[in-house]
């Protein structure tokens, strides 16, 4: 059992100083979003120390995980490494971190595509990794300024920034990050 002291250490010891910088950024932002939307802020507080503990795996490793745990999303496979490491990052939360709340694996495991139908903890673990006070892309203070008062529209805005970055480089789209901002455009209200 790990208190959130010796999980912050844990997970800390496993990154570049720069990545645990950006994660303290996700914390702090996450906090905020939940306490601003109505999502529990303890529960993004610990998916947010937890999110990108499986980031720096080697790849060979993270492979190793998908192909083991037939629950995760085997396609996972055939799309960018840079994906894998949130299901992956779930699955080692649980196991070796000892997190069994399905609502703060959920959020770890949907923070990088989404997925269709995001849970409130999701959105904000999410739009809070795009948000962070470290990040600097184009369009991220946008994003920071629809998230102000729509948490959907910021995050649509964000899927939006990635998909276009993907389609500007003629890279492949994983697919369920299409079905997320589709699925979010469409509950709209
Ligand atoms: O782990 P972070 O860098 O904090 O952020 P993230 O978990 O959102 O990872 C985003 C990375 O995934 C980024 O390098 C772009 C890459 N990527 C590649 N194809 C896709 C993709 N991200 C999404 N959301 N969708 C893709 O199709
Ligand atoms: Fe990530
Ligand atoms: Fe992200
Ligand atoms: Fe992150």
């Amino acid at each position: 059992r790990y208190s959130r002291d010796e999980l912050m250490a844990a997970v800390s010891g496993q990154m570049p100083e720069k990545r645990w910088k950006h994660t303290l950024g996700v914390m702090e932002t996450a906090v905020k979003l939940a306490e601003r939307f109505g999502a529990d802020p303890a529960k993004a507080d610990l998916a947010a120390i937890l999110h990108d503990v499986a980031k720096y795996w080697p790849v060979k490793d993270m492979e190793q995980v998908i192909r083991d745990n037939p629950e995760l999303n085997q396609d996972l496979l055939n799309h960018d490494k840079q994906l894998w490491h949130s299901e992956v990052g779930a699955l080692v939360a649980r196991r070796d971190y000892g997190i069994e709340d399905p609502d703060i694996l959920d959020a770890i495991r949907w923070h990088t595509s989404g997925r269709v139908g995001m849970s409130l903890l999701d959105k904000v673990v999410c739009l809070a990794d795009y948000i962070e006070p470290g990040r600097d892309f184009p369009g991220v203070n946008n994003i920071r300024e629809l998230a102000q008062h729509s948490l959907e529209k910021a995050l649509i805005a964000g899927f939006d920034s990635t998909i276009s970055f993907l389609l500007q480089q003629q890279r492949v789209i994983y697919p369920l990050t299409v079905l997320s901002r589709n699925d979010l455009i469409q509950h709209l209200i």
